[in-house]
């Protein structure tokens, strides 16, 4: 697409956390930046040993490949490239790319003058995915209990380690992150469809604004939010899905080894009950 005029107005220079002047440019319509570069590097170095990974293994189906975490006998030590150490470095250039990609947020916030929303939001993201292969792993001593890099080996991992604790649903943690989740799928189709319904009005008609948008759910509940309260509500129950999804699986093994069942006998044992 071709820069727009008023653009230019937006593509200022400084804000840069690392690199002063040298990477503070544009290709096209992307930033670029110091961590602009370290994405694409770790992202292309991911890639090909993703391709190696998949090389060493049986299969080019898509849905089969399988990089695989080591064997739990390594521990938290460096395994043989074929044995996991693919996947170990790919782990490091997954998040390497990740962090860059938030860094490179960071810099273009500060270079608009804007809050950091943006990269913390995506933070709770990369903080998820660092819990599954970082901070478990290493609470319970060995890299082997990451998850591995395929489509159909990371569902048998979810499905395997749910079973490991009899019953994953019954979780506090992960009953909290589902209920996050679908209210964050309840906001979003309150506040999707009623800006589309005022937006989209019959022809002839005018737009409606927020004393509309107000107005219908005054109406129909008594109370609005408005229109800043729904985005803070929606941010926050957005990273509340994340935050306490990589709670009920860091929880899992490290602070809580039976099934999760079991986890409710202290409720079944109130002496309210005798
Ligand atoms: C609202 C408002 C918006 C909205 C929405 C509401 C004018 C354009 C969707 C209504 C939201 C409410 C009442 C909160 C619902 C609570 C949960 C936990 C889903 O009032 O202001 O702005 O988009």
């Amino acid at each position: 697409m071709a820069l727009l005029n008023y653009e230019k107005k937006y593509r200022v220079r400084g804000g840069t956390l690392i690199g002063g002047d040298l990477f503070d440019f544009w290709v096209g319509p992307f930033y670029v930046g110091f961590f602009g570069v370290t994405t694409i590097f770790f992202s292309a170095l991911g890639t090909a040993l993703i391709l190696w990974g998949a090389a060493l293994g049986p299969t080019w189906n898509i849905w089969k490949i399988n990089i695989a975490p080591p064997d739990l006998k390594y521990g938290l030590a460096l395994a043989p490239l074929a044995e996991g150490g693919l996947w170990q470095i790919i782990t490091i250039c997954a998040l390497g790319a990740f962090v860059s990609w938030m860094l490179r947020q960071v810099e273009i916030s500060r270079k608009l003058g804007m809050g950091l929303h943006i990269p913390v939001a995506y933070g709770m993201a990369v903080f998820a995915y660092f819990t599954l292969v970082v901070i478990r792993p290493v609470l319970l001593g060995a890299w082997g209990h990451g998850f591995p890099y395929g489509i159909f080996s990371h569902l048998d991992w979810v499905s395997n380690v749910g079973y490991q604790y009899l019953h994953f649903h019954y979780n506090p943690a992960h009953m909290l992150a589902i209920t996050f989740f679908f209210t964050t799928t309840l906001a979003l189709s309150l506040h999707g469809s009623l800006i589309l319904s005022g937006a989209n009005p019959k022809k002839g008609e005018v737009v409606k604004g927020a004393e509309h948008e107000n107005t219908m759910f005054r109406d129909t509940i008594g109370y609005s939010i408005g229109t800043l309260g729904i985005h803070r509500l929606g941010l926050f129950l957005a990273l509340s899905a994340g935050f306490w999804s990589a709670v009920c699986i860091v929880i899992s093994g490290p602070f809580w080894t039976r099934g999760w069942p079991e986890w409710w006998n202290w409720w079944l044992d109130l002496p309210i009950w005798r």
